[in-house]
């Protein structure tokens, strides 16, 4: 027991937080890269912090670092003038001003974990976000000691011809054994997380930015030889962000020349180091034959997100890993942003809205639930969850319902000017945000603090005699662990009111004197466990349309008829709105089936939902978009989250498959029509109109097929054969492969065929048959893990393929023989050793237990034990 309580690592607290007892204004770095192990020299400028309050040791972090030298004010220190540890280095007291020189030797070909200094592809890079500074050397390696870097990378000229880091290039030489130096100088003071190395024998695709001041910034994509033709996307798409930016937060880019690197092996999507960003290849390259608009749109917004942190995140930085979603929150919702106003912003919400509901619900009502700004952690690379990053945006955004366009810019614009420079909390942005408007925003900041997504219980009151109508709302705000009574939350709650024929109605509310300007939206301030609002002036009773556009971040329950739930499909102006009725019209249906499969009767189509999707299809052209989106019945895994426990996936996988082929067959004509009235006029283009035109067809085929006619398949196979796209080409494959087709089999083997050299679209390769219910059992994909193409050590292999396959394929991931838990557990085991985020990341799959039925409840449990073990 003491030996188990020994091992526990530490808890970190907020509370506990205290200022840096010592600041470091200047790092000097020197890099001698190797074939067996680098060397790293690092001189470090620094003084005690004139806020400490007595004289401290310094202490330094380090993780399997080997400490070579030691050099204090030009004085070598003895073993005797320092304490190492584990994880750190301690000199006592260094005094007030200090130059500590220290030499550390590390192997990043054995770092497999990919954070530090590692290689991919034969190339050197970095991740150092949040800790891996300290596996590159002694430092204070916390995100509030700011400094100022000088970087001069060795390395062999022939290998390694690209060597690049933070900041401007000031030097660069060739030395007389083979080795070439150059040295970076990046005149920001930035925390060690945003320090960056990339050395490489890379091609480089350069262009420029002019500022809105009429600066040019450099702007360089470095990839892989071979892979120059796939940056133009990434490369417009930098150019825009860096406009939007302008336009949107009037920030100008501050740098004079601005990098992205393209690495295989990488943990998550990128990172956004000072004016060196390292991506994902799956981030940047794309072209039209390899890349689907999914991946276009994917690697817009990544890289908007990362270029929007040079502001939000780089220039205003972080005071401890607790304000992570001082960054990444607000960074999400601008990259939201952003991406909604190139294409649609109604398609991009309904996308924001089904990934906070599929990964960031579950959370909060899960286990692991817990605030947007943590208050105590274990191991902050967890941390990176959908609850910081996605609920933190939604937090940004209802402050910009709450405070409107103007008020919201007033705010962000005061943020950046108080603190440009600084290491910053959650509490400075609200702040800045109260300052420039008059809001109050004291019981908004519980976003910050309370867990848990909030419910609000609606009802609406008609009085006919008066013309009034009453929303009721009531605010429940579950308890959470560790978090047992909850205060009500304040909120932005848009709603509009429809007349009989689906019209807005101008909305008064009760006690205005004027008649309101008309609006047809409003956004009523919740705040209170039960309010009431009354619209006054009204004829006849009215359909509410709740929380438009998602306005919060809450799981919204009203009596709607499933008459309210059509009409409000066919009619909302409020396109988020017809979205979502469709979608609790489709929900209600699939439960129906649930249970009538769990009872052992025979299931029925909805008769609501196919006159439904009947009217969806013949909606005019111009509702394509919302259609394409509407017709998608939701995924397997979000109605598990839905379900009452014990949740049991077979009968879900049942009903849904069922409703999907029924609705195939009695709505085979339109599907055909729909099919053929949306197929491509012109070239490929990454548009709203032709994004939406494409995956109208592409849903439209996929429904064909699944009816399982012969005629279907071969429109499927010939889309296949004759794309000249990847979203065509994989729309026409992917069905096949799902429904498990025979022409499955030879239509993989070309795809096979004809992608295996390129490894991002051998990665779609992987994941259609993972998910694929049909073909993809466990046994397929055990063999594709020999399969030659397939990598453990690669993220995105992985993730292809073994993530794919937990998260896309439930039907063959709860198999009720628990054998796919017991393999996947084995693929966790494996992984830790190589990779501790991506083993953490993958047990995940597991993290929902606790709802399901048997089998399944102890299957998961099981397996997790053993992986805690
Ligand atoms: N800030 C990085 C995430 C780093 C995660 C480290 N485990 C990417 C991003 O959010 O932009
Ligand atoms: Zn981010």
């Amino acid at each position: 027991m003491a030996d188990a309580r020994q091992q526990q690592p530490p808890v970190i607290r907020l509370a506990d937080y205290t200022p840096p007892a010592f600041l470091v204004d200047h790092v000097d770095l020197r890099f001698e890269l190797g074939e067996d192990s680098t060397l790293v020299h690092s001189r470090l400028t620094g003084r005690a912090n004139p806020e400490r309050v007595q004289s401290e040791d310094l202490v330094l972090d380090g993780r399997e670092l080997t400490l070579e030298e030691l050099v204090l004010d030009g004085h070598p220190l003895s073993k005797a003038a320092y304490t190492l540890g584990e994880e750190s280095l301690t000199i006592p007291d260094p005094g007030e001003t200090f130059t500590l020189e220290i030499t550390t030797r590390i192997r990043p070909q054995e770092n497999t974990a990919l954070e530090g200094l590692y290689k991919s592809s034969g190339n050197f890079c970095t991740q150092c976000e949040p800790e891996g500074f300290r596996r590159i050397t002694y430092f204070p390696d916390r995100s509030d000691v700011m400094a100022t870097y000088t970087t001069t990378i060795v390395a062999d000229a022939e290998r390694y011809p690209v060597l690049l880091s933070n900041g401007n290039r000031v030097a660069g030489g060739t030395l007389t054994d083979g080795r070439h130096w150059v040295r970076w100088e990046d005149p920001f003071p930035k925390p060690s997380y945003l320090f960056a190395l990339v050395a490489g024998d890379l091609a480089c695709v350069a262009d420029s930015f002019t500022t809105m001041s009429g600066r040019e910034v450099a702007l360089r994509i470095y990839v892989e030889h071979g892979n120059a033709d796939k940056v133009d996307h990434a490369m417009q798409a930098l150019k825009e962000a860096m406009a939007w930016d302008e336009r949107a937060y009037g920030r100008e880019c501050d740098l004079d020349i601005y990098q992205i690197v393209a690495v295989a092996d990488f943990n998550m999507g990128a990172m956004e180091n000072k004016g060196l960003n390292i991506f994902n290849t799956s981030a940047v390259l794309a072209k039209t034959e390899t890349a689907t608009d999914a991946d276009f749109q994917r690697i817009e917004a990544i890289i908007g997100h990362e270029y929007f942190h040079n502001w939000s995140g780089n220039r205003v930085t972080l005071r401890d890993w607790f304000q992570l979603s001082l960054k990444e929150g607000f960074t999400v919702f601008r990259e939201q942003h952003f991406s909604g106003e190139r294409y649609s912003e109604a398609v991009q919400r309904i996308e924001d809205v089904r990934r906070l509901r599929s990964a960031q619900f579950p959370e909060d009502d899960g286990p692991t639930a817990h605030p947007v700004r943590p208050d105590s952690y274990i191991e902050i690379s967890n941390f990176y969850t959908p609850t910081v990053y996605e609920k933190g945006a939604e937090v940004i955004r209802m402050m910009w319902h709450l405070l409107g366009p103007e008020g919201f810019r007033r705010g962000s614009d005061l943020y950046f000017e108080r603190h440009d420079g600084q290491a910053v909390t959650t509490e400075d942005f609200v702040r800045a945000m109260e300052a420039a408007t008059d809001a109050d925003l004291a019981q908004f900041r519980l976003w910050y603090t309370q867990a848990g997504t909030p419910r609000l219980h609606c009802s609406g009151e008609w009085d006919g005699e008066a013309g009034s109508y009453t929303l009721r709302v009531r605010q429940e705000v579950p308890a959470t662990p560790g978090q047992p009574d909850k205060a009500p939350m304040h909120l932005p709650f848009a709603v509009g009111l429809l007349d009989a024929e689906g019209n807005d109605l101008p909305l008064q509310m009760a006690g205005e004197e004027t008649e309101g300007g008309g609006e047809t939206t409003r956004v009523l301030e919740v705040r209170d466990d039960e309010q009431a609002f009354t619209f006054t002036g009204l004829d006849a009773e009215p359909v509410p349309s709740l929380l438009r556009g998602f306005s919060a971040p809450v799981r919204v329950q009203f009596d709607y008829t499933d008459g309210d739930l059509a009409f409000l499909l066919a009619h909302d102006s409020d396109l988020f709105n017809r979205w979502e009725a469709g979608q609790e019209l489709a929900q209600r249906a699939l439960f129906g089936c649930v249970a009538a499969h769990r009872e052992g009767r025979a299931m029925e189509l909805d008769a609501g939902l196919e006159a439904a999707f009947g009217t969806l299809l013949r909606a005019p052209a111009e509702d394509r978009a919302l259609v394409a989106e509407a017709l998608t019945l939701p995924e397997e895994g979000y109605l598990a989250d839905l379900a009452e426990p014990p949740v049991d996936p077979s009968a879900i996988h049942a009903a849904r498959a069922f409703t999907r082929r029924r609705l195939a067959e009695v709505l085979a004509a339109e599907f055909e029509t729909g099919y053929h009235a949306n197929l491509a006029e012109g070239a490929y283009r990454v548009t709203a109109e032709a994004i939406a035109r494409r995956r109208l067809k592409n849903a439209c085929l996929a429904y064909r097929v699944a009816s399982g006619d012969d005629t279907s398949r071969s429109m499927a196979l010939e889309q296949f054969q004759a794309a000249d796209n990847m979203t065509d080409q994989l729309g026409g494959l992917r069905p096949l492969v799902a429904e498990g087709h025979p022409e499955a089999e030879q239509a993989l083997a070309d795809f096979y065929e004809q992608w295996q050299s390129d490894p991002e679209v051998v990665d779609k390769w992987f994941a259609i048959q993972a998910t694929s219910p049909e073909w993809g059992s466990l046994e397929r994909v055990r063999e594709l893990m020999s399969h030659p193409a397939f990598n453990f050590r690669n993220p995105n292999k992985v993730r292809a393929l073994l993530g794919a396959f937990a998260r896309g394929n439930p039907a063959r991931f709860h198999d009720p023989s628990g054998e796919a838990y017991a393999f996947f557990a084995d693929q966790v085991l494996a992984m830790d050793p190589i990779n501790p985020q991506m083993a953490a990341a993958m047990a995940r799959a597991f993290s929902r237990f606790g709802r399901y039925a048997e089998p399944h409840y102890s299957g998961m449990r099981d397996q997790l034990e053993r992986i805690r073990a």
